[in-house]
């Protein structure tokens, strides 16, 4: 948390700055108006499993996935309303129903195996599950191979706080990735709100050189050979109204954007209504 330290040392030698201090307070729902140091969460994936603590404090996380693979993995994180348990939710999984309790608040996308990727957002108390969307290669979402996990956030004197300062935004909407300013090469934070009408998620995908988002596509249409990328993350689901952001090295390179989440009305992924994207993060 490079960053966040940054901001620290930058608020003790210059005092508050309640202006900017207040904005990111406004923008991520909370109202304290000092930098609070988020607290880190660590997530192991492995095929098909979560490691993760069985309860966390409320307040301003950061969850850091470890992904030990070997396949792809994220961590799509949902709250669930009213006290609904994971048990609950797996009776209306079975059922395949989708209960207006759950509410996805996202979470780090999938990295290579190997791989790490970081998300921060608040947390309010409650029941959570993590779930894995992500499919084998025989088309199986690992939530029906285990990946199920429950997660207990509890009240706690750990506050909310606003978000660690973002080097740009990117809004998801129907159907389109909104940035505020191209991504640069380094360590980016970046910040997401969904401001469409259902869920969205922002995956990306480094492409192997010369490779386009359309071969990308076609690779996971008829997986043979390797693949064609060789990093990932980004923010896993996340319902209209959510603010979080992610923390990633980029390395400059020809990027996919992608959200792979089936439509409320059709059920074709959003990728299919225009949802992907193909980037160049240039050397800076
Ligand atoms: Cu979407």
């Amino acid at each position: 948390m490079r960053r966040l330290a940054a901001v620290v040392v930058f608020l003790a030698a210059c005092g508050p700055r309640p202006d900017a201090a207040m904005d990111a307070a406004a923008d991520s729902g909370a109202t304290v108006a000092a930098a609070v140091e988020p607290n880190v969460v660590h997530v192991k994936t492995t095929d098909f499993a979560f490691e993760v603590a069985d309860t966390i404090p409320a307040g301003l996380t950061t969850f850091h996935l470890m992904n030990e693979g070997p396949d792809w993995h994220h961590m799509s994180l949902f709250r669930l309303e009213d006290g609904h348990t994971m048990a609950e939710l797996q009776e209306a999984i079975a059922a395949q129903q989708e209960p207006t309790w759950m509410h996805a608040v996202g979470g780090p996308n999938a990295p290579f195996a190997g791989g790490t990727a970081e998300a921060t957002m608040n947390l309010e108390p409650g029941n959570y599950v993590m779930l894995c969307f992500v499919p084998t290669a025989d088309g199986v979402p690992h939530i029906a191979k285990g990946m199920v996990r429950p997660l207990t956030v509890v009240a706690s004197d750990a506050p909310a706080g606003p978000l660690p300062e973002a080097d740009l935004n990117v809004v998801l909407s129907d159907f389109d990735f909104t940035m505020s300013e191209p991504i640069g090469a380094g360590e980016q934070v970046i910040r997401f709100e969904n401001t469409g009408s259902q869920p969205h998620e922002l995956w990306f995908a480094k492409l192997t050189p010369g490779t386009t988002i359309e071969q990308l596509m076609a690779w996971f249409q008829k997986p043979e050979g390797p693949p064609p990328f060789t990093e990932s993350g980004g923010v896993s689901a996340m319902e209209v109204g959510q603010v979080e952001q992610i923390t990633h090295d980029f390395t400059p390179g020809d990027y996919a954007l992608i959200c792979w989440i089936p439509d409320d009305t059709d059920e074709r992924p959003h990728f299919m209504h225009g949802m992907m994207k193909q980037i160049t993060i240039a050397a800076s």
